[in-house]
């Protein structure tokens, strides 16, 4: 009962308070289905059928920071370190463009060695040269005159999870950052004009409910174009290797309040989702999400670029990774999106 006026008003009124998010992540059984239900009507009345595909370029594996549940950590001296070279960049968005992804995202560990000038400069070639239709930028905390930079060179989005709104808890798994600083730059990208994504993590260690409703509370109070949300999962190499992962329906149910809270935010249906489960894409796009973004980073840098294990679709030819996306895709009667799939809430978005 508590429930169903809940979900009624989230779905109506795109607004909750906490303790009715409380409610609703707490959903049991046929509730959850009315929460699916829910949230997939929300995606078909504001995003329509598009699913937009994103191909992700992961360039470095590199470092600097410690982050306690991440395989890149700085501490983990046992993965194999890549850099992928401009040239290797400028390749792979080619191919991925050739295979009809026509958004690229570059993602790396914060790894200074690319100064802000050099991925300056490929920004510019990937959009001169190539013709991407939009780029994003997903490399970590760098600096205003940074981000403004590669702005200007053409970058269009960026994406910076704030990862848990649990100031204390983001600091004791982030050592030497703090969650201000990180929000401090999602107001910096969104100052800059940027296509803001941020997002979070389900099920870290020392998570509650609460923080979880407070995530939520924060991604609409950003207002934010993107917001990837994903189970997490323990990787060996790192302090919480023996912690147990995110789980799959507190996820889906996360992932469908932010969508009837955030009713024009690209969701997408995450790797860490497909990496849990078998069905984790396919139940994240009945959930509300509308975006996928496919690993498009060559072999064997892909395998190295290990956030958490196991990354879904790892040993795939891309072409098989897609012609896979694509059937799924068609099997929920939704669309490949076409074009750029700008954030419908800029000005010339769709
Ligand atoms: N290092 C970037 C960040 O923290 C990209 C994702 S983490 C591998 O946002």
């Amino acid at each position: 009962h508590e429930f169903m006026e809940a979900l009624a008003k989230a779905r109506e009124a795109h607004s909750l308070e906490h303790q009715e998010i409380l409610i609703l992540l707490q959903a049991r059984g046929e509730e959850v289905d009315a929460l699916s239900r829910a949230a997939d009507a929300v995606r078909a009345k504001y995003l329509g059928d598009e699913v937009h595909l994103r191909g992700i370029i992961e360039f470095s594996n590199y470092c600097r920071r410690n982050c306690l549940y991440c395989g890149l950590r700085r501490d983990n001296r046992q993965l194999r370190r890549y850099r992928l070279t401009p040239g290797e960049i400028l390749a792979a968005a080619r191919k991925a463009a050739g295979l009809g992804l026509p958004t690229i995202v570059l993602q790396s560990g914060e790894d200074p060695h690319y100064t802000a000038p050099v991925l300056a400069d490929i920004i510019r070639r990937l959009k001169e040269e190539v013709g991407v239709g939009a780029v994003t930028l997903s490399v970590g905390e760098r600096s205003f005159e940074d981000y403004r930079l590669w702005r200007e060179a053409g970058a269009d989005r960026y994406l910076l999870k704030h990862e848990t709104a649990g100031a204390a808890l983001f600091a004791r798994l982030r050592p030497g950052t703090t969650l201000q600083d990180r929000l401090l730059r999602l107001k910096w990208l969104q100052e800059l004009g940027y296509q803001v994504g941020s997002g979070n993590i389900v099920g870290l260690p020392g998570q509650s409910l609460e923080t979880l409703a407070a995530d939520i509370l924060l991604l609409r109070e950003l207002d934010v174009e993107m917001a990837g949300i994903g189970p997490f999962i323990p990787h060996p190499q790192t302090p919480l290797a023996k912690e147990p992962p995110g789980e799959l329906e507190l996820t889906l149910k996360v992932l469908a309040v932010s969508r009837l809270l955030l009713p024009r935010t690209h969701l997408p249906a995450t790797t860490a989702l497909g990496t849990i489960h078998p069905a984790g894409r396919r139940l994240g796009l009945c959930f509300g999400a509308n975006v996928i973004m496919p690993d498009t980073t060559p072999p064997p840098y892909r395998y190295y670029y290990q956030i958490y294990p196991g990354k879904a679709g790892l040993h795939e030819e891309m072409e098989t990774t897609l012609v896979s996306l694509k059937n799924l895709i068609f099997s929920l009667n939704r669309r490949v999106g076409s074009g750029p799939g700008h954030s419908p809430k800029i000005q010339g978005g769709m």
